[in-house]
């Protein structure tokens, strides 16, 4: 890692969760503390939970699901959830590392620009004023899981609802404007739970999530320490090949994932993928 991004790290604060928080010891004394501060509200662990936009989940066989294996199925979206945030993002503003300022969706869902500029992803600005989105936010079904794989009440949610394009764009080209095709673990945080969910139809051609089941807590010693990015060779070499899930599905598919364990995005050869993220921490 260079200076500058050392730099960086140290002015949005996030210098010692990117040494420490990839150290799963720390992450759960890191829960412990935070347990005191945001305390799970246990009597929700004995109520049944209604919830309207995940009423297939089991809470706690998603959390058990988490714990194993770093991701939990299940999470679908209805139908009239997933045609009222696409419709929000076709007719939304998009901000991008490829261009300055917001620029509305309709102008770029070629995935380029008036003036030539190839678009890797563009993210479609201020999501929760799409009142579907702030539902799935708050869902409790969602909320609970999160909260008892955390192991507190998350006080933040953090969300990106963004569009990834098919183009010719190289690998570089790609890493350049932060699309992040290469296995990595994300630790910007201490702890954290994220909820993924396809508002297109996604598989390996059009830029389906793929992760390493069971990574989050099985890393070789010296992978804890330097870079959190690992080549598709080393992740090959390391973990069996069952284990590398290309997660594929229809639109509305759902699922929550400890992004700890080793995972990427594929880049889109055939169709776009407009994807909801959600990071809990
Ligand atoms: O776009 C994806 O599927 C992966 C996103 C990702 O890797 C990340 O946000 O850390």
């Amino acid at each position: 890692m260079n200076v500058r991004r050392i730099l960086s790290l140290a002015q949005s604060g996030a210098l010692l969760p990117y040494a420490l928080g990839r150290f799963a010891t720390i992450r759960r004394l890191y829960s412990r503390l935070n347990g005191l501060r945001y305390p799970l509200d246990r009597r929700q662990n004995k109520l049944a939970i209604n919830d309207p936009i995940f009423p297939q989940v089991d809470v706690s066989q998603a959390v058990q699901e988490l714990r194993r294996d770093a991701v939990a199925f299940r999470f679908d979206l209805p139908a009239a959830i997933v045609n009222e945030i696409c419709t929000f993002a076709r007719e939304g503003l998009c901000k991008s590392s490829g261009f300055q300022g917001h620029r509305p969706f309709l102008e770029i869902e070629s995935g380029q620009t008036a003036e030539g500029q190839r678009l890797a992803m563009a993210e479609v600005i201020q999501p929760l004023d799409c009142a579907a989105i702030r539902k799935v936010v708050e869902s409790q079904a969602l909320r609970q899981t999160c909260m008892r794989y955390l192991g507190y009440q998350p006080p933040k949610a953090d969300i990106r609802l963004f569009w990834s394009f098919v183009s010719n764009l190289t690998e570089n080209e790609r890493r350049q404007q932060f699309q992040t095709i290469d296995y990595h673990v994300d630790i910007h945080d201490f702890n954290f739970c994220y909820a993924h969910f396809y508002l297109t139809d996604t598989d390996a051609r059009s830029g389906a999530h793929v992760m390493v089941r069971g990574s989050h807590t099985r890393k070789p010693l010296a992978w804890l320490i330097g870079s959190a990015r690992k080549s598709d060779a080393q992740i090959a070499g390391r973990y069996a090949q069952e284990d590398v899930l290309t997660i594929e599905g229809p639109a509305g598919t759902g699922f929550l994932e400890d992004t700890s364990c080793y995972h990427k995005a594929l880049p889109p050869l055939e169709n776009k993928r407009l994807l909801l993220q959600i990071r809990y921490h």
